[in-house]
């Protein structure tokens, strides 16, 4: 009886030892693929970082409110390329799939989604692969954002390596919005006519957080035109040595 249970747990031991293996052996080309992807992540996230602090020290104001970074999960991957009809395998997620990277800039004015965009895309080793301006031309839904899939080399030990990344570039209120239309997609539980009734509702709200960026951005010009008096008045006294008033504040 002794002899059975030894074997038995032998036996066990070894069928573990085997399955283990066998996810090993299958689960190290994802998560090396998943590694360079946040390698990749880390290198989008860093140009924007150096963008956003060159551009306070020209401008006095940050055009970057926030960045926001995600690796999709195995999950979606899986469905995703359920729903496309095509093998999953590492080397496929790769070729097929735009966003297993993703970098979302939320910014604060709709003209520094286009001029940090621009400045990215002028940096010599990224290349633009997709270009969609859903500000431009917003979805059906009311969807607003920027989208670029750009491809950035990575450097490993002993190559280098072109890694795809989704870039969603956005203002705060198109955020807003789209983080609360994500939720209406999710919820299976609210019935047809509630849901078409509350789409309408949050297209009527992009509509008028688009004439808000607008206007925001019209006062913030207005704002920077004194500024720029002030500028230019403090380099004239600076010019003539004249100290400027202590500020009792
Ligand atoms: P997640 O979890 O946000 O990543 P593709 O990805 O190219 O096969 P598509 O639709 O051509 O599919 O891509 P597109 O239009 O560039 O949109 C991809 C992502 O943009 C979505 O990712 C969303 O993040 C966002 N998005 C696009 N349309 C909408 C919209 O109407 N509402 C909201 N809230 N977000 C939108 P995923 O894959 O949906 O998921």
């Amino acid at each position: 009886m002794n002899e059975t249970n030894n074997f038995m747990t032998m036996f066990q031991n070894a069928m573990m030892r085997d399955f283990k293996s066998m996810m090993d052996d299958n689960a190290a080309p994802y998560k090396k693929l998943m590694a360079y992807y946040q390698c990749a992540i880390y290198e989008i996230e860093t140009k924007f970082r150096v963008l956003n602090e060159e551009f306070s020290l020209a401008h006095d104001r940050n055009p970057i409110e926030n960045i926001k970074t995600r690796l999709k999960s195995m999950d979606s991957i899986a469905e995703k390329m359920q729903r496309k009809g095509i093998a999953i395998s590492a080397e496929n997620i790769e070729r097929e799939l735009n966003d297993v990277a993703g970098v979302r800039v939320i910014c604060t004015f709709i003209e520094d989604i286009y001029h940090l965009a621009d400045c990215l895309l002028a940096q010599d080793d990224i290349t633009l692969i997709e270009r969609k301006d859903y500000i431009e031309n917003p979805k059906p839904s009311g969807y607003r954002s920027l989208h670029l899939i750009v491809e950035v080399p990575i450097y490993l030990e002993n190559e280098k390596r072109p890694m795809r990344v989704e870039v969603q570039l956005r203002t705060i209120s198109m955020n807003f919005w789209a983080s609360l239309e994500h939720q209406l997609r999710y919820k299976k539980s609210i019935p047809e006519n509630e849901r078409e009734a509350i789409a309408s509702e949050l297209r009527a709200c992009a509509d008028e957080n688009a004439e808000l960026d607008r206007r925001m951005q019209v006062v913030r010009k207005q704002i920077e035109s004194f500024q720029q008096e002030d500028d230019n008045s403090s380099e004239l006294m600076k010019l003539f040595g004249i100290k400027p008033k202590a500020n009792l504040l």
